[in-house]
């Protein structure tokens, strides 16, 4: 969705990045035209113009690190920025209370219903009880959907009964699943076509009911512009904890995921990127970053230099080099920095010859190694500390443990401890280059 903002910004990031000096003028000439990029991409005309000048404060005055040019440290600056727009870190619902409540809010078509299922889907796989309950009384249609989407996630339902008032449906919804033992009851409420003052009367009554801790709006990234002020209108009148954009996957041009967080400055928790029940992921703005720049290559470069900078992240892998020590907590550890420096497409896209590959094989590469990063992390974390530091101890039994405790099986455990070793020749080969390296320097 984001591949029209992505590459004109690579457009103007090709420019920055060959300037040895930045100057006043050359940065300026840059902003302005990301801040081009941005608005071309629906972005929130205010949210763009205060974003550039975030960047350019960070800008002047900053220290230039040696070993990288300073367009690139413009690059990471934007990157940060945009991090930043987008909420800075990964934020969930609160799911304390008996049970938690998550009332689900948003216009007609916005993905409510949908949105319900999918999210009773995930807390009932991680042995969560859901009660899902229909709050829209004037559609049976939308009370069927509803039903039908609990029959298949194997969540509880309620619907309401006839000439039954909204709060009081949602009180009793709510008495019911605290009976039943439902940890989470999500409440699907009624939406219209636009915003109007009925609707959010009857929205308002039902959230006294309920009291829930969690008030998300539901917001169709499709609709552009719109969003910012539907999402600022129910924020204002209902008190939003947090948003749900859906339709990632279609052909939005992206700008409104960026501002309606900064609108409402409540976090974005999923993303719907599909018809299926399966596609809604968690929010990760610095990931969503990375995409949206295309520009993972520049931003870890800069990191690196950063960290060299300050000092200490080097220092730790080296001393690591030298002891030629390398334990699983520290493979999860380096497994966890790359997911952070965004999807792996952005390593993979450094790799000689990567840009070479058909995009299928590329895609494929891309989607079987996300997945065997959360794989990897699972097994690691199903192992006590000692057997991570000493994976020798990994016996047969140990092994059988570790598969069932991470819902994998037993090959899996052998694959990482495979790669774990592998991992660890290559950290001391590089280490052995690095000291040819350094004496050819000399
Ligand atoms: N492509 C895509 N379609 C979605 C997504 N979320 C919901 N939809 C579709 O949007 C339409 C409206 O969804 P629905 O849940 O009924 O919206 P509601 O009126 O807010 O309850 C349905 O056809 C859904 O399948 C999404 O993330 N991606
Ligand atoms: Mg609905």
């Amino acid at each position: 969705m984001f591949d029209k903002l992505t590459a004109s910004l690579q457009q103007v990031f090709k420019h920055l990045r060959g300037y040895g000096q930045l100057t006043t003028g050359n940065i300026q000439d840059a902003l302005r035209e990301v801040r081009r990029a941005l608005l071309e991409a629906d972005v929130n005309y205010q949210v763009a113009r205060d974003f550039i000048a975030r960047v350019q404060a960070r800008c002047v005055g900053a220290d230039v690190l040696a070993s990288v040019t300073p367009g690139q440290q413009v690059i990471k600056r934007v990157h940060d920025e945009l991090v930043a727009l987008l909420g800075g870190t990964r934020k969930d619902f609160d799911l304390n209370g008996q049970p938690a409540k998550v009332l689900l809010l948003g216009l007609n078509g916005a993905g409510k219903t949908t949105t319900a299922g999918k999210l009773a889907r995930q807390w009932q796989q991680q042995g969560r009880r859901v009660l899902l309950a229909a709050c829209d009384l004037k559609r049976p249609a939308a009370v069927a959907q509803l039903r039908i989407l609990a029959g298949q996630v194997g969540a509880d339902f309620l619907g309401p009964e006839r000439d039954e008032e909204v709060a009081a449906f949602g009180r009793r919804a709510a008495a019911h699943a605290a009976q039943a033992g439902c940890q989470v009851a999500i409440f699907d409420s009624a939406g219209r076509l636009q915003v109007d003052r009925d609707l959010m009367q009857e929205l308002q009554e039902l959230k006294v009911a309920l009291a829930p801790q969690n008030s998300v709006l539901v917001v169709d990234a499709a609709i552009g512009q719109e969003s910012v002020n539907v999402a600022a209108t129910f924020h204002r009148a209902l008190g939003l904890t947090g948003l749900i954009l859906t339709k990632l996957d279609g052909d939005a041009r992206g700008g409104a995921a960026l501002s309606v967080q900064q609108v409402t400055q409540c976090p974005i928790l999923r993303v719907g990127v599909g018809e299926r029940l399966g596609d809604l992921e968690p929010f990760y703005p610095d990931r969503m970053a990375s995409r949206i720049l295309g520009m993972g290559d520049v931003v870890s470069l800069v990191e690196k230099a950063q960290a060299a900078v300050e000092g200490a992240a080097l220092a730790r892998a080296e001393e690591q080099l030298r002891k030629q020590k390398l334990t699983l907590e520290d493979f999860l550890e380096q497994m966890q920095q790359m997911k952070k420096l965004g999807p792996l497409g952005n390593l993979l896209e450094l790799l000689p010859g990567a840009g070479r590959l058909p995009a299928g094989v590329r895609a494929q590469a891309l989607a079987g190694s996300e997945q065997e990063i959360k794989r990897a992390e699972a097994i690691i974390r199903s192992m006590t500390v000692p057997e991570r530091r000493h994976p020798e101890l990994l016996d047969a039994s140990r092994k059988r443990r570790i598969a069932r405790g991470s819902g994998t099986e037993v090959q899996a455990v052998n694959e990482l401890l495979g790669n774990f070793n592998r991992t660890k020749k290559m950290m001391q080969q590089f280490g052995q280059t690095q000291k040819r390296l350094r004496r050819l320097g000399k």
